[in-house]
């Protein structure tokens, strides 16, 4: 039986474990990356490992998220950051160089390596027929380490493109439409794999959107095959000879077949607040906008950009519209600034922020109140913007174009002009000089008063009796969980983070959970599906751990989410009965009896709920060495001992 792309590069990096859909596979990493928001508790964490030296072909640590600078202290973690690498011998991408997935993809990614970064969006890389899988920082610093990374073996999804896009149509509407039919949850654990003659439309780049955007389906990832259009994007960048070409065989076996046919896609949008509502924009015709963002890791391209541009050009934006343009990185803007299509934007009123990830992660261009923001990026969960009252839309580089100069919600057909040709040049300009790739193990680290140290979480009690002290619903995100935007300085210190934890959705959940823990009771979280949706920040875990949270009752969790939890010493378990969760309220005392006992002999664990005098059970899916951790009170803990 033939082999999926998927099932070639597993099969070639399994250290340990059998290559069956739902097995537990530990994988050799052949590169990492880190951005600068998960990346300083990565950092800490390495270090605390006691390596000399990277041990992956390649890592890279870029500084792209915290780049606003209101004080000292994202300078602070980068000097930080730098120095760090330097240490271990990882390369640093400097700030001002782009968005780690978008740089990446351009300089760094190979087909048919692994790639573990410390962002949810590192399937970015599949559009090139990479492995990409997002972590949580500590999963990253062992990888560094040179520690397999444990993954259960994926069923795939196959999605077959047939047909060709529409004009007008684009990359965007493909993963929309692909979100649309999978939704955001119930994927954990598969991969999502394209083939079919469709693809031939679709440049490396186009692919990376649709890969990238696969994140929030909650697959382990999405992979395209490598053949001659990945080929071609590979001599363009300057990099032919790391191209190789890597496709399924004609008789491999998919789990499940996806049927596209490109030719009937139309331009699609996501409602508020989840990637997973998709509509046509047509839907919308008419509706005004308030704020257009074009940019982030999904659609930052230079054809992206380069198209927002054509259609933009010799036209101004709306009166009642801003527009924000974000390059993905230092190559995509000199491309833009070349060709003459950064004068287009600047001409049309554009906006133009710096190649980070800015506005996608709530930093900076906070919309109005209520207002109406149509965005490129790939996640519009409530109050990421910035703005808890604001409705962000996801749509594609050209209805966010069309739509700007129109000031309505605006199906980028109707707007009656020509569809545009945006010719990509032959080379693109390969620049690393912004890269530093240095080796020092004696240097000394730069630790500003931001960082503290990394946390550590205490052994599991033998008596473990906490309160509730939050309820949640379904889809609940580590946005929810914790906030991002104007928090993200707190990124080092979680004494400070662990303020806002749920800052959202109940900002007394800190102060409840501290004043519980000092009676020495400890703290619950109830929730219903897909826990922990989104970001791989583990900051999700650590400070929840921080604040004395043991266990998270849940119908179900998401991947990384999940693993982050296990990582820090916090107990992920899983509700047999929906009745469960439904009699448990907030403020319920419950003890979840004998958990040492239990968990070691893979019993279910038996919940004492004292409010209702009754008991329930609970089970998970931890592996051996998950519960050597847990007792211990997490990874570091375990690792020391
Ligand atoms: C995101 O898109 O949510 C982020 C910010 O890039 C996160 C990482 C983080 O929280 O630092 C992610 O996707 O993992
Ligand atoms: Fe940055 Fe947004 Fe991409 Fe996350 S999704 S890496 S915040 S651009």
């Amino acid at each position: 039986m033939g082999l999926t792309v998927t099932e070639k590069i597993l099969r070639e990096h399994i250290i340990e474990g059998i290559p069956e859909p739902g097995q537990r596979v530990a994988i050799r990493i052949d590169q990492t990356l880190t951005q600068d928001a998960t990346g300083t508790m990565a950092y800490l964490q390495l270090e605390g490992m006691g390596i000399a030296k990277r041990s992956t072909e390649l890592s890279v640590s870029y500084i792209d998220h915290n780049m606003v600078q209101m004080g000292f202290e994202n300078a602070d973690d980068h000097r930080y950051l730098q120095s760090v690498a330097k240490r271990y011998g990882i390369k640093f991408s400097r700030p001002g160089n782009g968005i780690c997935h978008q740089v990446h993809f351009e300089r760094f990614g190979v087909p048919g390596k692994t790639l573990l970064g410390s962002d949810s969006h590192t399937p970015t890389a599949g559009g090139m027929g990479m492995f990409g899988m997002g972590a949580g920082g500590l999963d990253v610093a062992r990888a560094i380490a040179g520690a397999p990374f444990c993954i259960t073996f994926p069923r795939i999804t196959g999605i077959r493109l047939t047909g060709k896009l529409g004009e007008f149509i684009s990359a965007k509407d493909v993963i929309l439409k692909v979100l649309s039919i999978l939704s955001t949850k119930g994927n954990v654990g598969t991969v999502n794999e394209y083939f079919g003659d469709g693809l031939s439309c679709l440049t490396t780049q186009d692919r990376a959107t649709i890969t990238n955007m696969g994140a929030e389906t909650g697959a382990t990832t999405s992979i395209f095959p490598s053949d001659d259009i990945t080929r071609e994007f590979f001599r363009a960048q300057g990099r032919g000879e790391a191209w190789k070409p890597l496709t399924a065989d004609p008789d491999c076996v998919y789990d499940r077949i996806i049927e596209i046919d490109l030719s009937e896609i139309e331009p699609l949008v996501s409602t508020p607040h989840s990637p997973g509502n998709v509509t046509t924009v047509s839907e919308f015709a008419g509706k005004p906008v308030d704020q257009v963002c074009i940019g982030s890791c999904t659609n930052s391209s230079f054809r992206d950009l380069a198209m927002a541009a054509e259609i933009l050009k010799g036209r101004t934006v709306s009166e009642n519209t801003n527009l924000v343009i974000g390059p993905g990185s230092r190559q995509v803007l000199t491309m833009i600034a070349d060709s003459g299509h950064l004068a287009s934007f600047i001409a049309s009123g554009a906006r133009i922020a710096e190649s980070t990830c800015g506005f996608c992660i709530g930093n900076g261009m906070a919309p109005g109140t209520d207002a109406v923001s149509l965005r490129t990026i790939n996640r519009n969960f409530e109050g990421r913007s910035g703005t808890v009252s604001a409705q962000v839309y996801l749509v594609s580089p050209e209805t966010a174009a069309a739509s700007a100069i129109t000031g309505v919600f605006t199906d980028p057909r109707t707007l009656g002009i020509q569809y545009p040709s945006v010719p990509i040049p032959y080379t693109f300009p390969a620049d690393d000089s912004m890269v530093i790739d240095e080796y020092d193990p004696e240097i000394e680290l730069i630790r500003g008063p931001n960082i503290g140290p990394p946390p550590v979480n205490d052994p599991l009690p033998e008596k473990l009796t906490g309160i509730v002290q939050l309820k949640l619903g379904d889809k609940i995100t580590t946005d929810h969980i914790m906030p991002a935007g104007k928090r993200l300085i707190y990124r080092s210190n979680i004494e400070k983070y662990s303020n806002y934890v749920f800052e959202g959705v109940d900002p007394a959940f800190p102060e409840r959970c501290r004043i519980n823990l000092d009676t020495g009771s400890f703290n619950f979280i109830v929730a219903g599906y897909s826990y922990g949706q989104g970001s791989s920040r583990e900051h999700a875990a650590i400070c929840p751990m921080h604040l004395g949270v043991k266990a998270v009752f849940a119908l179900s969790f998401e991947r990384i989410h999940a693993t982050n939890l296990i990582n820090f010493g916090i107990l992920p378990l899983h509700f047999q009965h929906r009745s469960d969760y439904d009699n448990l309220e907030v403020g319920y005392e419950l003890e979840i009896m004998n958990p040492l006992e239990d968990l070691v002999e893979g019993e279910p664990l038996t919940v004492t709920d004292y409010n209702s005098k009754s008991c329930f059970q609970v089970v998970h899916d931890l592996s051996e060495l998950d519960i050597e951790m847990i007792l211990t009170g997490g990874f570091l803990n375990w690792y020391r001992q």
